[in-house]
């Protein structure tokens, strides 16, 4: 496929980069991160969606590479933000595949002078769905080079209760379509209020995804989610436009 051929020169030719989206606490709305999310513009197509080309670069392998790029760029740009708060980034489970994932993320932070605490790794169910010693493993030593792991899309696979015992996660981002529901009716917002009481027992934060509304913003709070990223507060923006979220939120 060409898409496939065109994503293996992609990364030689520099047409990816990052965008970054802020995380505020949903109370003083002050910021609380930024997550890191990749963007193709292939030199003929123009922009390529995320969910086209990640699901080839996953079946090709290719998102090993292209997750370190990630990786690396992330914790790069991040070092030089005024402002001590975590970035995020999205680890496929293709590179739980990778035996070589925790030296790279230790590589990678000891190359950049990234503070490993200011590293959070998001990952879905879909890694928790190979339920085998390895990944549990490789979860465990990625913990125990500091960084912080975050449960994405939570709420919307088989078991995601049962994910949970299986390992301390240090937060919670309740997937966006709940939020994206709390205008339609009141059951949508007893579901956000137990995950976020959840995560409230468990001691961990929740984030309440794609957040574009105030009266979604009024809601998620009322419910004891802890955070928010949404549209409400900034779409993902570019590398250059970090410094001026960073004035505008505090941190
Ligand atoms: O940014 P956007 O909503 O278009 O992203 C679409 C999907 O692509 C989301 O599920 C997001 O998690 C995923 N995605 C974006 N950037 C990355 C990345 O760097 N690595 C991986 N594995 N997935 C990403
Ligand atoms: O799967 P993951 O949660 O990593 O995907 C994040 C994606 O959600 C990003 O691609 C980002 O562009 C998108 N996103 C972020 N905020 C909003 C929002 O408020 N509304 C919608 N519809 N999408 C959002
Ligand atoms: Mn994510
Ligand atoms: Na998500």
């Amino acid at each position: 496929r060409q898409l496939e051929l065109d994503l293996r020169e992609a990364l030689a030719a520099e047409e990816f980069h990052l965008v970054f989206q802020p995380q505020v606490d949903s109370t003083g709305l002050k910021l609380a991160g930024f997550e890191a999310l990749v963007r193709w513009t292939h030199a003929l197509r123009g922009p390529v969606p995320p969910n086209d080309f990640i699901p080839i670069a996953e079946e090709t392998g290719l998102i090993v590479p292209l997750g370190r790029w990630v990786l690396e760029t992330a914790c790069r740009q991040a070092v030089t933000w005024a402002t001590s708060v975590p970035v995020a980034i999205n680890l496929s489970p293709v590179q739980f595949k990778d035996r070589q994932l925790v030296d790279t993320v230790r590589q990678v932070l000891a190359e950049t002078g990234l503070a490993p605490g200011r590293l959070e790794l998001e990952i879905t169910e879909a890694v928790l769905l190979q339920n085998d010693d390895v990944t549990m493993t490789m979860l465990h030593d990625l913990r125990a080079l500091g960084v912080r792991i975050a449960m994405d899309d939570f709420g919307v696979g088989y078991s995601s209760l049962s994910y949970l015992r299986r390992f301390r996660f240090d937060k919670i981002k309740i997937d966006r379509s709940f939020i994206a529901d709390l205008d339609r009716g009141t059951d949508n917002a007893a579901i956000v209020r137990a995950m976020a009481q959840l995560g409230s027992s468990l001691g961990i934060d929740t984030t309440a995804e794609g957040v574009e509304t105030d009266e979604q913003l009024a809601i998620v709070r009322a419910c004891g989610c802890t955070h928010i990223q949404g549209y409400l507060v900034s779409p993902p923006r570019g590398a250059m436009d970090v410094a001026a979220l960073i004035d505008r939120l505090g941190a």
